[in-house]
């Protein structure tokens, strides 16, 4: 393979010291501001670099809606093709050194390859995803009906399969959690029997949970709606929490943000999971009204806020086997898909930061004291904070750009890999 192009240092750097003036300027006045609050600056920044989130493997391409698919230019054409890009956005932003790989969208013909491939770039591949919600090519049997509930023994008994290659892939490559997300569910009333669907789920993932290596996890997903409009068979949270209840202590929910429905309150969902010690993590993302997958952070960022203010509440009472693991599952259909992911990242590092402002303790004194009203201020003063200053020098000292969407563009990236990557027909990657 010729070269590939790739951002260099030398750009970063040279954009770089043309921001600095005015981030070393922002930085100076935050600190001093921070220290009236008594927090120091320095310590938020420690936390801005330790903070991490996976990249999906289907993200770096061109999503599609419902009813189109526009294909952007350049675009990843293979899983190395994806991993170049998921190396040009770690590289910018250093808080995305993790993959999570869809199986088979990209499969890996030779794991030991990829993953030589993926380590030369920095990167590393966490939670594998499984997929038994669409035919593949040459499948035998068909999910139309459901998989891991479907009616037919043989049906669940190939998905089950599916499953258990998926955690000898993941195996392979290093990752230690396997995401299970089903389409299963009904479009009528009558269509399935809901007690007897739910036993047949519990029954398959039972298998699949036996496959699991001692240090891997197995997260649910749940979604209330879509492919299946009448009922899900995973539908919320307490079904999820039920069955990993049921399957066992490597068993852990996961929250995707756009699979509620509207205006649910997640935050409290997600302090439900932590107490319960079951939270396997979440894929970020937003949305208006349904499972739409928008940037996370673009529609409701206080809701954002919110959620982290419960991670970070967990995360500083060191509750016993907190360990959520971070994925963005967004569509990109309208930006260049390394853009949306870089700020998309950079708004969860920001929401994390944000969340270590709350006074905790003046919290818990409003909290005590029957005064909600000082209590939505404090939360409000944290949130209402720009940390911007701080996720710049964050991003400067672990590497990256201050500003990664400016080098971005500058770099030539996306012309260059137009013009490596010649398109090739029939790349879409479905419905995310
Ligand atoms: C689902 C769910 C899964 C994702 C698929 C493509 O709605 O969010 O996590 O793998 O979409
Ligand atoms: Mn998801
Ligand atoms: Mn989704």
């Amino acid at each position: 393979m010729a070269a590939q192009f790739e951002i260099s240092d030398g750009i970063i750097a040279e954009h770089n010291a043309r921001e600095q003036a005015w981030v070393a300027e922002d930085f100076d006045y935050l600190r001093t501001k921070l220290r009236r609050r008594n927090v120091d600056i320095e310590d938020l920044v420690a936390r801005a670099q330790a903070f991490r989130v996976a990249i999906p493997s289907w993200g770096v391409g061109t999503g599609g809606t419902r009813f189109a698919r526009f294909p952007g230019r350049g675009e990843p054409r293979d899983i190395f093709e994806k991993l170049e890009d998921c190396g040009a956005i770690f590289k910018l932003v250093r808080s995305t050194p993790a993959i999570s790989l869809h199986i088979p969208w990209d499969q890996p013909d030779n794991a030991a390859k990829l993953l030589e491939f993926a380590r030369a770039r920095g990167l590393h591949f966490d939670a594998i995803n499984s997929n038994t919600f669409q035919d593949q090519p040459a499948q035998k049997l068909s999910y139309k009906f459901g998989s891991l509930t479907h009616p037919d023994p043989a049906v669940r008994r190939q998905a089950i399969a599916h499953n258990i290659e998926c955690i000898e892939i993941g195996r392979a490559l290093g990752s230690k959690a396997i995401t299970v997300w089903i389409g299963d569910g009904g479009n009528f009333p009558g269509q399935q029997h809901f007690r007897s669907v739910l036993a047949r789920y519990l029954e398959s993932m039972r298998e699949i949970y036996q496959a699991l290596p001692n240090d891997w996890r197995l997260f649910i997903e749940h979604k209330f709606y879509e492919p299946a409009f009448y009922s899900t068979v995973i539908n919320d949270w307490g079904i999820s929490y039920h069955c990993a209840r049921e399957l066992g202590p490597q068993a852990f929910c996961l929250v995707d943000l756009g699979h509620h429905a509207p205006n649910v309150n997640i935050e409290m969902i997600v302090a439900r999971l932590i107490q319960f010690g079951k939270l396997a993590g979440f894929h970020f993302n937003d949305s208006k009204y349904g499972d739409d997958d928008l940037d996370s952070g673009s529609i409701k960022p206080f809701q954002l806020f919110l959620i982290f203010n419960e991670l970070v509440d967990a995360e500083l009472n060191a509750v016993k086997d907190f360990e959520p693991a971070y994925m963005l599952d967004q569509s990109h259909n309208i930006t260049d898909p390394v853009e949306s992911l870089m700020m998309s990242a950079g708004e969860l590092v920001r929401a994390y930061v944000q969340a270590h402002l709350v006074d905790r303790q003046a919290l818990a004194q409003a909290q005590e004291k029957c005064d909600p009203l000082m209590a939505l201020q404090i939360l409000k003063q944290a949130f209402t904070t720009d940390v911007a200053p701080i996720l710049a020098v964050a991003r400067q000292r672990s590497g990256g750009a201050i500003d990664p969407i400016s080098v971005y563009r500058a770099s030539g990236y996306r012309q260059m890999k137009d013009k490596e990557r010649p398109a090739t027909t029939g790349m879409a990657v479905g419905i995310v």
